[in-house]
């Protein structure tokens, strides 16, 4: 990396250039042999009782551990009073047992394979699973908690995850400079170079709402080796190559030589904790086994690993260095090493008296008070989500506004903000007022709110313009979301950097720090979290049953045909439906239905077809007693659709979110004329409302949307059937039949009516693509498939 700042510069010259820095006391050397003692006899001693086990140990870079340590030794003694870290397979069970201090029986009793688990969820491999200890730091003496977060195979996906968690941290304790909580990255030579999330990851550290003021990355390197041959050809570039496309320094240094590692690792620390910086520590090391244990590296690597198998370990050649110069006796050496020994052996006795896993034990992000003590919701129920007329009125007027005083805001948003008012006096909300609503009444009650993703602050379409800009006054801004009350939670919106997996994964990483948050990520439009994949789903669609760990995390994203073509169209619902965890053929009705369902599933899916809807639905999320990922599928064209108004009748005390708005016109009135029900959900509706009246077939056709489409609201939907009796049923959409709800519902629905039913499909052809790129063939197909919709004969003498 380039630095361009002369202090900077002239602070690492003076730490590596000066004569004789490298000094260390006989303290120091033996707190160091110890260390290695510690973790070189750990992978002994694993690879002794399971030699037939994968535990990706750290032999060859043994050294970490120490490294590790030191740099938490240094960050403790400057302030650090937090440590949150992320790490790949390699050595993870030795940080767990020697730096973040996991009874070493919990970590044996892993190894068992009758272990049988406790807790609620599918659980997962040991060497994913996270932690959190508080404990005191044995070098300054002062409370240290440290966290290792819980990662999928899915190498520097856990990046952005900690980075965001360490933000939230930081933010919750008022440690806006980074000075109190800190992270550290793990990484291995090939992930780091070769995957994109973390470019991504260290591009969030210069982003004032991202930052977490400096990161320690460690990389594993032991990409180097001992090859001889140099027609050996490197699979990714080194860690050095990388250096040069991110911003941090790199200190790369023999791992070899524990003295240089400690003190290089020191030296870090206290770039850090100086210049609030990232800071990259290159291990140089090799690997004596292979990938894991059972691999035999000699069948691609054979010179490489006949130098490798002649390599002396490193406790060895730095404790005969210490015997040798007389630092420690021979015996001290071998008691230091019987010690632990002993300490594992013993930890080993008792892990045989663990029958029963308990993957609390391995949070990563305890949410101490929400739950009860055994870790349950402390009710099954949720409140009406709606809120006092004053307060709707307060908010409207605040959003309305512009609460500081000499600021000039552009013409147009003038217009808009009167636009507001208008609505305000009236009663009415649009969609990005009654998303203001929800986020202004969560302020009130000490929650914060967390909005980020590409435009946020504006809105991608335009309509929500949380953060005014002076006209004449370059880079003054105001957010009056913030000026709704003299004590209110802050909330933040932020425009992130152009990245997906990045960004999704740092939400997610904030949203766990604490449930009374409301955090949401939206996409730019709905199709591009698909970059952002790997993080939906190995976190969000998984994390609490892999590693019991609830989030409340909201994906806002936009979606509907609109003719805008192949992109910008579909949110690709279809793809949260198939991997939500309900049961299609299942028929589980229960008391207290609603709650309980949706303490079942692994997230909640809904398309709000009313603003009102939208704003009960972000209340619920922090009202429910339990925390799941909310799916929303948010409008475009119904941000500014006329008939997409809601009043505060809507919103008001007692009123609450409604899974299924039925029929209430002329149909609902004289059911057992009904012909038709047409279920749907989302923007549809509106065509299908129109439609219906161009036809005057209001008495004939019922039409009833779906709000939440996952988990399934089977108890309103069997109601919703059942009043018509004589009508023959239609799932519509605008969607590609392979794409958006079909294929989720149609099971279910058949479920509900003990399969003596069909349900038509009426919608769009399956296609490859998401939508048209042409404007006419969009309309046709629209045409065409709301002329299906309104046929009463199109399904006559079928068969299904
Ligand atoms: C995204 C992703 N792709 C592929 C893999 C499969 N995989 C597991 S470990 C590994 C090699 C990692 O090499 P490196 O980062 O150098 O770490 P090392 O195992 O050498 O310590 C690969 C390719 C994975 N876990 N994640």
């Amino acid at each position: 990396m380039f630095i361009n700042d002369v202090e900077q510069c002239q602070w690492i010259r003076q730490k590596f250039e000066t004569p004789g820095v490298m000094k260390f006391t006989n303290e120091e050397k033996r707190t160091l042999l110890a260390r290695l003692v510690r973790s070189m006899r750990f992978e002994d001693f694993l690879a002794r009782k399971w030699s037939s086990e994968k535990r990706f140990g750290l032999e060859g870079c043994e050294v970490m551990i120490p490294a590790l340590k030191t740099i938490i030794d240094k960050s403790s003694e400057m302030g650090i009073e937090y440590v949150i870290m992320g790490m790949p397979h390699r050595g993870r069970l030795n940080v767990l047992a020697n730096v973040i201090r996991k009874e070493l029986e919990q970590i044996f009793c892993q190894f068992d394979p009758k272990l049988e688990a406790a807790d609620e969820g599918s659980g997962d491999v040991k060497y994913h699973l996270g932690m959190y200890h508080e404990r005191i730091n044995r070098a300054t003496n002062k409370k240290i908690t440290l966290s290792l977060m819980a990662n999928p195979s899915h190498l520097e996906a856990v990046d952005p995850v900690v980075q965001g968690k360490t933000k939230a941290e930081q933010f919750y304790r008022g440690d806006t400079a980074g000075k109190k909580v800190m992270s550290i990255l793990l990484h291995g030579d090939a992930a780091f170079a070769g995957q994109g999330v973390v470019y991504e990851t260290f591009h969030l550290s210069d982003l004032p709402s991202y930052t977490t003021n400096g990161t320690i990355h460690v990389v594993v390197n032991n990409q180097i080796g001992f090859t001889t041959d140099p027609r050996m050809a490197r699979s990714s570039p080194y860690p050095t190559d990388v250096a040069r496309v991110v911003n941090a320094p790199i200190f790369h240094v023999n791992a070899d030589d524990p003295e240089a590692v400690m003190y290089v690792c020191s030296v870090a620390a206290e770039w850090r904790n100086t210049f609030n910086k990232d800071v990259v520590v290159d291990l140089v090391c090799y690997r004596r086994r292979g990938h894991n244990e059972m691999d035999e590296p000699m069948f691609t690597q054979p010179l490489m690993y006949k130098q490798i198998h002649k390599q002396v370990p490193v406790l060895k050649k730095y404790a005969d260095k210490l015997i040798a110069d007389g630092t420690v006796t021979l015996q001290e050496f071998e008691e230091e090493i019987a010690k632990y020994d002993r300490i594992c052996e013993e930890a080993y006795t008792r892990s045989k008296d663990n029958k029963i896993l308990h993957i609390k034990h391995w949070l990563d992000s305890p949410w101490p008070g929400f739950f009860n003590v055994d870790g349950e919701p402390k009710s099954m129920s949720c409140p009406p989500t709606g809120i006092s007329e004053d307060l709707l009125t307060h908010i409207g007027n605040v959003a309305s506004s512009v609460p500081v005083k000499d600021f000039k805001i552009h013409a147009g948003l003038s217009r808009i903000l009167r636009a507001r008012l208008e609505m305000t006096k009236n009663r009415v909300v649009d969609w990005a007022l009654a998303e203001y609503m929800a986020f202004g009444s969560f302020l009130k009650e000490g929650i914060h709110v967390r909005l980020s993703g590409q435009d946020v602050e504006r809105g991608t379409f335009s309509h929500r313009h949380h953060v005014l800009h002076d006209q004449e006054v370059d880079k003054r801004t105001c957010v009056p979301m913030n000026h709704l009350w003299e004590q209110q939670a802050p909330y933040t919106v932020c425009n992130s950097s152009l990245s997906e997996y990045g960004v999704l994964g740092f939400e997610l990483g904030f949203a766990m720090a604490s449930p009374n948050a409301l955090v949401c990520w939206e996409a730019q439009f709905g199709d591009f979290h698909n970059t952002a994949q790997c993080i939906i789903d190995q976190f969000i669609s998984s994390g609490q049953a892999k590693w019991v760990r609830h989030n409340g995390i909201v994906l806002l994203l936009p979606h509907g045909m609109e003719g805008m073509g192949p992109e910008h169209s579909s949110a690709r619902p279809e793809r949260f439906l198939q991997m939500s965890n309900d049961d299609s053929d299942a028929y589980p009705f229960s008391e207290q239905f609603e709650v309980s369902q949706l303490y079942e599933c692994n997230w909640i899916v809904v398309n709000c077809s009313t603003p009102a809807n939208y704003f009960h639905v972000l209340r619920r999320q922090i009202l429910l007693p339990f925390r799941k990922p909310l799916i929303i599928l948010t409008p475009k064209s119904l941000l500014r659709h006329p008939e997409a108004k809601s009043s505060f009748d809507e919103m008001v005390s007692g009123t609450t979110f409604q899974r299924v708005i039925p029929e209430n016109g002329l149909a609902a009135h004289a059911p057992h004329e009904v012909k038709r029900v047409i279920f749907c959900t989302g923007k549809v509706y509106y065509d299908l409302v129109k439609e219906r009246k161009n036809q005057d077939l209001e008495k004939q056709v019922a039409i009833t949307r779906l709000e939440q489409i996952s988990p399934f609201p089977f108890d309103l939907l069997k109601e919703e059937l059942e009043k018509y009796p004589g009508a023959d049923l239609v799932w519509c959409q605008e969607e590609h039949k392979n794409s958006g709800y079909y294929d989720y519902v149609k099971p279910r629905f058949r479920t509900i009516v003990n399969h003596t039913r069909p349900i038509w499909y009426v919608g769009r052809e399956p296609a490859a693509a998401a939508a048209t790129g042409n404007k006419n063939t969009h309309l046709v197909s629209l045409r065409r498939f709301l002329d299906t919709a309104f046929n009463l004969e199109a399904f006559e003498g079928k068969t299904f």
